[in-house]
C-alpha cells in the first residue's frame, strides 16, 4: 500500500512533493503529541538524527546516517542511544503510512522537521539514504562521552570531519531538550525554553555562574537557581580559548548561529551518504 502514490513500488519515484507530505505529517504528529516530556517530541527527534549520523568515521567511511543501523541490537543498546526508542517509535506510524521512504531518510528528515518546527533555521535536505542490515552496525564508543573535555570533543568530532567552529555551532542544539536520569543519568534541561530553538545555550553558558551539582549522580553543573544544567563537555566550550571565541560570537548573534548551524547540521546528516541527487531541497514550516 503505497499511500497516495498510485504506483507499484518499483515504478514509484518520489518527488519533492512526496517528501513534503512526509514533512507535513511529522509536523502534524508533533503537534498532536504535546503531552510528551516538556511538550514536544522535537528535541528527542533531533537527538535521534544526530546519533544516527554522528557514528561516521572519515577514515574508514563507515557509520553515518546511511543505514539506520540503530534499528538493530547492539547499536540500539549502546549507552549513548538510551531513550531514543521513544523517537524511533514516534516515527513508526509515518513509516507505515509512507513505506517507500527509508528509515535513514526518515530519521534525518524528522530531525530537520523538528528543528524547523521549533523555530530554527531552514535546513537543506535531500533523499538518497539506503537502509543497511545488522552487519553495518557501528561499534560502541563512536559518539562523544559527556563526562570528558575539549581534547575528547576534538578527537571524536574530528573523526567525523568537524573543526572547532563546527563543534561549537553544533553544541548550541542543547538549547533544546533535557537530560533524563533514566537515559543518560544526567538530570535537567539546559535552558528555560527547551522546545524553542534559540541561542540561549551560548548566552547562559557565558552569563550564568555554574557550580558542580551536589548529588549522587554523574558529575554535572547547575546554575544558581538549580533549574538549568551543563554537562562537562558543554563547560569545555568556555574553558577552551579557541572554542570560547565561537561561543561569544553565537551568544551575541543568533542569526550568525542560525546560519552556521543550518550548514553544519546539513553536513552532519549527509556524512557518508552516497547521494545520486545533487539538488538539496528545503521544506516550508507548517503553521501550528
Ligand atoms: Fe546532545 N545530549 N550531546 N547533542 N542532545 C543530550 C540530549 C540532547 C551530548 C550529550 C547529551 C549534541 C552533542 C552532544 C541534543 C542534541 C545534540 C543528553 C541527555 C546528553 C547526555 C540525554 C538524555 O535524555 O538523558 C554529547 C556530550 C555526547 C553525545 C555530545 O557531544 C549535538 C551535536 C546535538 C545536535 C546536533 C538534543 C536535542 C538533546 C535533547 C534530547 C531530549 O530528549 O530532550
Amino acid at each position: 500500500d503505497f499511500a497516495g502514490a498510485g504506483f507499484s513500488p518499483k515504478e514509484f519515484i518520489p518527488t519533492k512533493e512526496d517528501y513534503a507530505k512526509i514533512y507535513e505529517e511529522i509536523a502534524k504528529r508533533l503537534e498532536e503529541n504535546e503531552d510528551y516530556d516538556d511538550g514536544s517530541y522535537g528535541p528527542v527527534l533531533v537527538r535521534l538524527a544526530w546519533h544516527a549520523s554522528g557514528t561516521y568515521d572519515v577514515e574508514t567511511k563507515t557509520g553515518g546516517s546511511n543505514g539506520a543501523t540503530m534499528r538493530f541490537q547492539p547499536e540500539s543498546d549502546h549507552g549513548a542511544n538510551a531513550g531514543l526508542k521513544a523517537a524511533r517509535d514516534f516515527l513508526e506510524p509515518i513509516k507505515a503510512k509512507f513505506p517507500w521512504i527509508t528509515y535513514s531518510d526518515l530519521w534525518t528528515l524528522a530531525g530537520v522537521c523538528a528543528f524547523q518546527q521549533m523555530g530554527g533555521p531552514v535546513i537543506p535536505w535531500r533523499p538518497g539514504r539506503a537502509d543497511g542490515d545488522i552487519s553495518a552496525c557501528t561499534p560502541d564508543g563512536r559518539l562523544p562521552d559527556a563526562s570528558k573535555e575539549q581534547k575528547h570533543l576534538r578527537a571524536i568530532f574530528g573523526r567525523m570531519g568537524f573543526n572547532d567552529q563546527e563543534i561549537v555551532a553544533l553544541s548550541g542544539a542543547h538549547a533544546l531538550g533535557r537530560c533524563h536520569t533514566d537515559r543518560s543519568g544526567y538530570d535537567g534541561p539546559w535552558t528555560h525554553s527547551p522546545t524553542m530553538v534559540t541561542n540561549n545555550f551560548y548566552e547562559i553558558l557565558l552569563d550564568e555562574k555554574w557550580n558542580w551539582k551536589k548529588w549522587g549522580g554523574p558529575a554535572q553543573y547547575e546554575d544558581k537557581s538549580k533549574s538549568r544544567m551543563m554537562l562537562p563537555t558543554d563547560m569545555a566550550l568556555v574553558k577552551d580559548r579557541e572554542f570560547k571565541k565561537y561561543v561569544e560570537k553565537y551568544a551575541k548573534d543568533q542569526e550568525a548561529w542560525f546560519k552556521d548551524f543550518s550548514d553544519v547540521i546539513a553536513k552532519l546528516f549527509e556524512l557518508g551518504v552516497p547521494f545520486k541527487q545533487e539538488e538539496k531541497w528545503t521544506f516550508k514550516v507548517v503553521d501550528a
